[in-house]
């Protein structure tokens, strides 16, 4: 993958989404973004085949707009289907394991401190996911709002390391995390929410 990608890094399940969730996802790809992550979480998530069935449905217009698809978390899925890549967190499987099964693909960890940097870089992730920055309303179990600060002192011990900033970010606060050194911002009300992809999109670009 490219620094680049992770610019406007879309992520959403169909929990996330007023409308439907397939014209969400093709308003958010014609309108510009460069990366996309299906995260099914939450009490109404699609399960089994019809899971499968979303997942196929966005990767195949991913593909269309020549845009990474990854999958969070489900690296079963991943490689069953052939995705891009995945997004893990610090709970599931050892990176090392998780490398090993998803050769040639990407590989996102989310990580929260200098130790967790640490082990995502020399365990082969391709970038890393800090945060939440700000305070957010899309994840249940988030941890508290931390700021740029651990992004930035991340982005001086690692300076060609892929980074995206995530958590609470909006127009209004993107700059913040791009100047503390972020290659990019990933979003999910931010997209879902708007009444404008377009514009929403180019003005985090
Ligand atoms: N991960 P929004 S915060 C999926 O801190 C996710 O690792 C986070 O949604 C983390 O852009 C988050 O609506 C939710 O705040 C991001």
């Amino acid at each position: 993958m490219k620094r680049s990608d992770l610019a406007v890094y879309f992520i959403m399940g169909t929990e996330n989404c007023k409308e439907n969730p397939l014209s969400v996802l093709e308003d958010a790809l014609k309108s510009g973004i460069t990366m996309f992550q299906l995260r099914e979480k939450g009490a109404k998530a699609l399960k089994g085949e019809a899971y499968e069935t979303f997942a196929l449905t966005c990767q195949s217009l991913c593909k269309e707009y020549a845009i990474p698809f990854i999958i969070n978390d489900d690296v079963e899925l991943a490689i069953k289907i052939n995705a891009d890549g995945v997004h893990v967190g610090q709970e599931d499987k050892p990176l090392a394991q998780i490398r090993e099964q998803l050769k040639g693909k990407i590989v996102g960890v989310s990580v929260h401190n200098e130790e967790e940097m640490k082990l995502a870089v020399a365990g082969g992730a391709d970038y890393v996911g800090i945060g939440p920055i700000y305070e957010t309303q899309s994840k249940a179990d988030a941890k508290p709002a931390a700021g740029v600060s651990f992004l930035s002192k991340a982005r001086t011990d690692y300076p060609d390391f892929p980074i995206v900033g995530i958590g609470g970010i909006t127009t209004n606060n993107a700059l913040e995390v791009l100047r503390a050194g972020a290659d990019g911002v990933a979003v999910i009300s931010a997209i879902c929410q708007s009444s404008n992809r377009g514009q929403t999109i180019n003005q985090l670009k």
